[in-house]
């Protein structure tokens, strides 16, 4: 809930705009040393998703992902941790919807960092759409086996129903991979988001300087 009072303005209230230059092929990774293997291929925008650490370790992963990214003059969201993003100078955070009940979005606003917010249904895109955040993520496009998801997949076909209707920057994710692809970039998303499809390769380079090419390629 927002907090503040007398001198908020509403229509101030709007997160950065994170897709100039356009965000692309949006890598979803666990640690920071993805980031200089990522970056030089052409991936502006990266998202560090750690599930599976605590305390100091966490604090220094984000760290070191946050120096990591500003060196190569990449887009670094931090999942999850917004208070430690604001504290440690992450360029934005990205949240699911539980993450909103607790979150202080004005907080994140006001220290100008951008915002990426989780939905899977209409009601969780009105939701997000409500605190004009940089990027609304709709998902999962496809099946994933990368995280436990009740949600039944918006397919190709749903996927292009949220870019019709959503005249905001949009992010898909879920199941996608190298056969998927090209068709996603040619609904018109603004990024394509993804974990085991670069970090279950073989080649993670190679398959993320593939799919850069396919998105510019196929984008619509
Ligand atoms: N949110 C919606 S689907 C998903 C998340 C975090 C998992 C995406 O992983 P993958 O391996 O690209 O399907
Ligand atoms: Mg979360």
């Amino acid at each position: 809930c927002l907090t503040s009072q007398g001198d908020f303005a509403l229509e101030s209230f709007k997160f950065t705009d994170c897709n100039s230059p356009a965000m692309g092929l949006y890598p979803v990774v666990d640690r920071a040393s993805w980031i200089p293997r990522l970056a030089p291929l052409g991936v502006s925008t990266i998202q560090l998703r750690v599930k599976d650490l605590a305390d100091e370790p966490l604090i220094d992963e984000i760290k070191s992902a946050i120096k990591l990214a500003k060196q190569h003059n990449c887009r670094l969201f931090i999942n999850d941790y917004w208070q430690l993003a604001i504290k440690l100078g992450a360029y934005g955070v990205h949240l699911g919807q539980e993450d909103l009940d607790t979150a202080d979005i004005e907080a994140i606003q006001k220290a100008g960092l951008a915002l990426g917010i989780s939905t899977h249904c209409h009601y969780e895109v009105a939701r997000a759409h409500s605190y004009q955040p940089s990027y609304i993520a709709c998902g999962p496009v496809y099946p994933t086996d990368s995280k436990v998801m009740p949600w039944i997949p918006h397919d190709l076909q749903g996927l292009s129903y949220w870019r019709r209707v959503l005249n905001y920057p949009l992010t898909a994710i879920g199941g996608i991979n190298r056969s998927r692809i090209a068709d996603v970039a040619k609904t018109g998303v603004d990024a394509i988001a993804m974990i085991s499809a670069i970090t279950q390769a073989d080649d993670p380079e190679q398959v993320a300087a593939d799919f850069v090419k396919l998105i510019n390629t196929n984008k619509a």
